[in-house]
């Protein structure tokens, strides 16, 4: 393993096919809070109290609140120098995937602006594995729809119901021990399993399946880069691990 940037960028020249796993880290710089570490979403909230059905069934209300408060944080923060660096990367040249498990929408806005009104974006749109903070869905019909605005979550009454069936609404994302959208998976895993590079960036690698992906690459004898401030579980199975900031590394890496 080594660190060398002039190593990544070789790997990634050579490459036809190249994955990138992206996690929260690489919005960090956008103003987005991350789960973990040290000004982690999990350090105010517990995971369990939040992010699960049983939470949601449990009290709607709260696990609407903390939404509620991320969609309005969230919906004001703009893509960084490295979600543009991807999204130009993968506009300019041809076998990337971008998979990522961020529920921001940052992704999807880089491609919009990298690609501007002439050329389609469709290329650099990202695999959205957990989902969407900018869209309900209803918790008992095929029901959904965008949504950027706050809810009203001041009571159980007051929370947001489906215009078709009148069931609570929820936010559509990918809670633990909820299986991924249909097709998510196997799509992702199908095209990690035949990159030659898998570039992960801004990611703890603690949770599955996303975070097996490097190893989907690596066990085809595609190699892993890293990306991350941080040495993560995934560190090990990297064939260079870059060690800084995404948005100061990515443009330089893939530029
Ligand atoms: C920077 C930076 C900078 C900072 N630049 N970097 C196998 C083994 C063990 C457990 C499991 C397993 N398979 C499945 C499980 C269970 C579970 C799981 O993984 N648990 C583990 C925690 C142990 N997985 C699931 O439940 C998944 N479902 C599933 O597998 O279903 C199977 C099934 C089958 C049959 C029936 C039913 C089910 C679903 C997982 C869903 C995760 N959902 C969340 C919430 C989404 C909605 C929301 O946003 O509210 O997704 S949890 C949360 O964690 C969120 C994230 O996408 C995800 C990953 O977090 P991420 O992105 O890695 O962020 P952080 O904060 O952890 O890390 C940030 C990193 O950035 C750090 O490393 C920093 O150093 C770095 N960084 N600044 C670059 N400037
Ligand atoms: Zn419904």
């Amino acid at each position: 393993m080594t660190e060398s940037l002039a190593e990544a960028r070789a790997l990634l020249r050579t490459a036809r096919t190249i994955v990138v796993l992206t996690g929260a880290g690489i919005s960090a710089e956008s103003g987005v809070p991350t789960f973990r570490g040290i000004d982690g979403l999990w350090k105010s909230f517990r995971a369990e109290d939040l992010a699960t059905l049983e939470a949601f069934e449990r009290d709607p209300r709260l696990v609407w609140e903390w939404y509620s408060w991320r969609r309005e944080r969230i919906a004001a923060c703009a893509p960084n120098a490295a979600h543009l660096a991807l999204a130009r990367f993968a506009l300019t040249r041809g076998g990337v995937r971008i998979i990522t498990q961020n529920v921001d929408g940052l992704h999807a806005e880089a491609a919009r602006i990298a690609a501007g009104a002439d050329v389609d974006a469709a290329q650099a749109m990202p695999l959205e594995l957990h989902g969407s903070l900018f869209r309900d869905r209803c918790t008992s019909c095929a029901f959904h729809q965008d949504n950027r605005s706050g809810v009203d979550h001041t009571s159980l009454a007051a929370l947001p119901r489906c215009e078709r069936c009148g069931a609570l609404l929820r936010p559509d994302v990918v809670w633990f021990g909820e299986r991924l959208f249909p097709g998510d998976m196997e799509e992702a895993f199908e095209w990690a399993g035949r990159a030659d590079v898998c570039l992960i960036i801004g990611t703890s690698g603690l949770v599955h399946p996303a975070a097996s992906l490097g190893s989907a690459t690596r066990d085809r004898g595609g190699a892993v880069i890293e990306l991350n401030p941080e040495e993560t579980p995934l560190t090990r199975s990297a064939r260079v691990a870059l060690r800084g900031r995404a948005a100061e590394i990515a443009p330089a890496l893939l530029g």
